[in-house]
């Protein structure tokens, strides 16, 4: 392999992986630059089984939106809509309980729940998601609201994020899902989302959930018309704000899909580049505990080929994803826990049903 990765011009990396020396800007470049698949993946599976060993982690989750009314338009998004679209919706407390009710004999153990910025809901009716889910399933772990939802609402509410994140824990929150990072880089954001939040707040958000000891994830949207270049500065911002404050517990890259969105001229992700994706992210976030393969985006056979480049997480059942597939995603909308055990085992790794904070529900190694 040594003599293989020495002509792949990626034997100074392999020395480093092998120290457990951390990766420069430039390395984090050269992986992207170089299109050997099969030794960049060969280097973040030492990385993975390294911290992971042959464990692939999956949750029995379930995803609610509550709202996809949203005052941001992201050019990439195309679940966001006015106000008054006609594919605008916002839903009651009681009808998100009522979706918490129709999957209450299923054993799951996550609510995973974002909405778009809504311009008019009161602060009040966020606490009552949290309270009225926490009274249909009292045990639910509910990672809910992205940063650039936290930084709303502490404005909706008048008090600082900190203060903010802690009525939100008060009412149920357990920790926030990794969306709403898209790339940090300001060019990018001026060109795709521009009414965002930025990712210097972004990430200024996270720190402040982590000092609360909310645990947080951490996302990338790749394949638009980011360059490598802030791909990379992405990763590395990441890796700076995890050594301050080691709140994160995944990175999960988003796979960019065109259909429906102001950017519908681009092409989709291909394979390489998802794969890519995984394991560079691997190899650059020393610090992350686990990188995920989200299924719902690269698709399942995909997902589980992911586990020997890099990834050791498949996420979970989601259960109605709508977000990716407002965007033209032809996965399905939810896997049964039974479909992913069969694919981590085809994978030579042993599943792991977790609970959000990566606590060991069962191991399925039989
Ligand atoms: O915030 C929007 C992205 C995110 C598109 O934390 C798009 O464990 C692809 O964050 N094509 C939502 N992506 C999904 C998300 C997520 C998913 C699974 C697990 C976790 C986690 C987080 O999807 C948004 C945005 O960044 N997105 N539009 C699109 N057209």
């Amino acid at each position: 392999m040594r003599k293989y990765i020495e002509r792949a011009g990626l034997a100074d990396i392999h020395d480093k992986i092998i120290a457990s020396e951390r990766l420069s800007v430039a390395d984090g470049l050269k992986l992207y630059n170089s299109s050997d698949i099969l030794c960049i993946g060969y280097l973040a599976n030492i990385v993975r089984e390294r911290l992971n060993q042959d464990k692939a982690y999956f949750i029995y989750n379930q995803h609610i939106n509550y709202s996809n009314i949203c005052t941001n338009l992201c050019k990439f998004c195309a679940f966001g809509r006015k106000g008054d679209d006609d594919l605008a919706y916002e839903m009651s407390i009681e009808e998100v309980k009522e979706k918490v009710r129709e999957r209450i004999a299923e054993p799951i153990v996550e609510i995973h729940m974002v909405g778009g910025i809504h311009p008019d809901l009161p602060f009040e009716y966020y606490t009552g998601l949290l309270r009225g889910i926490k009274e249909v399933r009292p045990d639910v772990h509910i990672q809910a609201f992205t940063c650039v939802e936290i930084a709303h609402l502490s404005k909706l509410c008048g008090k600082p994020v900190e203060e903010t994140l802690g009525v939100l824990q008060e009412a149920g929150l357990g920790s926030l899902p990794g969306g709403g990072a898209e790339v940090f880089s300001p060019r990018i954001r001026e060109l795709t989302c521009k009414d965002k939040l930025s990712g210097a707040d972004w990430l200024g958000i996270a720190r402040a959930a982590h000092r609360c000891g909310l645990h947080s994830n951490a996302t990338m949207l790749y394949g638009h018309i980011e360059s490598l270049q802030e791909r990379v500065e992405h990763l590395h911002a990441l890796r700076s704000a995890q050594d301050e404050s080691g709140g994160f517990l995944a990175f999960i890259p988003l796979a960019f899909h065109p259909k429906n969105t102001g950017m519908d001229s681009l092409s989709g992700t291909t394979g390489i580049d998802d794969l890519k994706n995984i394991a560079i992210a691997r190899l650059y976030l020393d610090n992350f505990p686990h990188i995920k393969a989200y299924w719902v985006m690269i698709g399942p056979k995909l997902a589980q080929i992911a586990l020997s480049f890099g990834a050791d997480d498949m996420d979970g059942t989601v259960k109605e994803e709508v977000i990716t597939h407002m965007a033209g995603a032809e996965t399905d909308q939810a896997i049964g826990s039974k479909t992913l055990i069969h694919l981590i085992r085809e994978a030579g790794r042993i599943p792991v049903e977790r609970g959000t904070l990566y606590d060991v529900i069962k191991v399925h190694d039989a």
